[in-house]
């Protein structure tokens, strides 16, 4: 009898751990990657704020000689801290500093060249602003070291140069701790000095030193440029190119880089540069966009799945200056005002189909969560002819000006086309979507069945994230209010 108990229960228990396995086997998997995918790195969304500094900022120029005396530079009151607590409270995640421009002139004590702070009278030649960056950098700290050099003798001779500049990469990239980016800029004057960088070596260097920096060049490998310095992406945005296209300092890619490729085999997402004043470096002259000017610069490049890279220059003191912060602290309102409401949240929410099924982990209710990248609205498999989301808004309420768009990059930019109906009315029509899309309306929304249709996708559309927003600053006529 007790051997009779004994093989039930264990009957039992192999039966039950059965329906467990199967009911687990049953749970949707999230559908197939498209490639190529982005890096871990590249995964880290971010404003970017660039600080250019150094002779330029004392001789009043944007492009320095190379001839400039050394003893020019003397900030009296340099303190990075202010530059960092400014980018902060500005939501700046990385800060990235020009350690040495097209002039030569180098902001660390570089051992291999006289031409740098050594020379200068700033803390008797014993300063290092590098060192002070990203040691009060609480923020990402990402270098820019101008591989175009008008002082250094060695400029214009192949093997010398590179090896000059292949050493002072490894002193920048050895004693200042985790750099998150360094940019390589292809500007050179026509007039310059004909020489060859062997990128290729400059690039796989940085590899070794920085296991988990990004490499920002015309042609990436990990960023590019979006090909103008204006800030604006292309209306259509992939973060997918062919880097085989792609060469660094080549006015003919231009429209390329600012559009990329759907079907690129590389993932290397544009970065928009661009300053608060006209110039990249501080002009007791010049003065900071106005406010709109701002605006459109973050919808045409976040808002256009880019990085917004704003270059905010320390003046002569070593310190941004207070029109400038006013500035940005307008800009960083005007934002949070925008966007801290999503008049979406917590309406009804409804979807073409889901994977799985209800319940299945994929439905349009992950698209007002809070988690960009991993959770998601998926629909089935077999739906591809008609894909879309709708939010139900009440009528009435506060309207909304601006529809914000995500995709969960993390398995790969996919909408090629979308539109966007109110009551079945079609609003926009768009193209690429990618980790961000912003559209401003042409008049201000209150209420109704607010349908994202997806008209092309490649692979299975996915959407992380959807919001209806006011933007009081719009005024569509574009006569801007400030
Ligand atoms: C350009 C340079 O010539 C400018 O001076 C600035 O550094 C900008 C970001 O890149 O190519």
């Amino acid at each position: 009898m007790a051997k009779f108990w004994c093989c039930l229960c264990i009957i039992t228990i192999l039966e039950l751990s059965h329906v467990a396995i199967s009911r687990r086997e049953q749970v949707p998997t999230p559908p197939l990657p498209l490639l190529p995918l982005p890096t871990f790195s590249q995964l880290k969304w971010q404003l970017i704020m660039f600080l250019h500094f150094g002779v330029n900022t004392f001789t009043d120029s944007e492009r320095g000689t190379g001839k400039e005396n050394p003893t020019i530079f003397n900030p009296s009151g340099l303190h990075t801290s202010q530059w960092v607590t400014v980018a902060a409270e500005a939501g700046i995640s990385l800060m990235i500093l020009t350690a040495k421009h097209h002039d030569g002139f180098c902001l660390w004590p570089s051992k291999y060249t006289d031409h740098s702070v050594i020379s200068s009278p700033w803390k008797n030649g014993h300063g290092d602003v590098v060192h002070e960056f990203v040691k009060a950098a609480g923020l990402d700290a990402g270098l820019y070291l101008s591989p175009w050099d008008r002082h250094d003798r060695r400029y214009g001779h192949d093997l010398e140069y590179n090896e000059y500049y292949l050493a002072q990469l490894q002193e920048l990239l050895t004693k200042y701790g985790s750099v998150n980016e360094i940019w390589f800029d292809g500007a050179k004057d026509k007039n310059a000095k004909n020489m060859s960088c062997y990128f290729t070596d400059w690039f796989a260097m940085v590899r070794e030193l920085q296991s988990s920096i990004n490499i920002f060049s015309d042609a990436g490998p990990d960023v590019r440029w979006a090909g103008n310095e204006n800030g604006f992406a292309g209306n259509t945005s992939w973060s997918t190119i062919n880097n085989t296209l792609l060469s660094i300092g080549n006015p003919s890619i231009i429209d390329y880089l600012n559009t990329g490729d759907p079907k690129g085999t590389n993932w290397l997402p544009a970065e928009c540069d661009v300053s608060i004043r006209e110039g990249w470096f501080w002009h007791k002259s010049e003065s900071p966009k106005k406010l709109s000017q701002l605006l459109d610069i973050y919808y045409n490049s976040v808002g256009r799945n880019c990085v917004m890279l704003l270059n905010v220059p320390p003046n002569t003191t070593g310190l941004i200056s207070e029109s400038d912060i006013h500035r940005l602290k307008q800009f960083r309102t005007a934002i949070d005002t925008i966007f801290s409401v999503n008049l979406a949240d917590n309406c009804p929410i409804k979807a073409s189909s889901q994977r799985g099924g209800r319940g299945g982990g994929f439905g349009p209710e992950n698209m007002l969560d809070d988690d960009h990248i991993w959770t998601y609205w998926s629909p089935r498999e077999d739906d591809n002819e008609n894909q879309w989301i709708e939010i139900r808004l009440p009528n009435g309420g506060m309207g909304f000006n601006v529809v914000r768009i995500q995709e969960p990059i993390g398995l790969g930019q996919r909408v090629v086309r979308h539109e966007i109906s109110v009551d079945g009315k079609k609003l926009v029509e768009g193209t690429t979507v990618g980790y961000k899309r912003l559209h401003r309306l042409g008049e201000v929304i209150h209420g109704g069945d607010v349908r994202i249709i997806i008209k092309e996708s490649k692979g299975l559309p996915l959407l992380s994230s959807v919001g209806l927003h006011f933007d009081p600053y719009w005024k569509p006529d574009r006569k801007l209010i400030f």
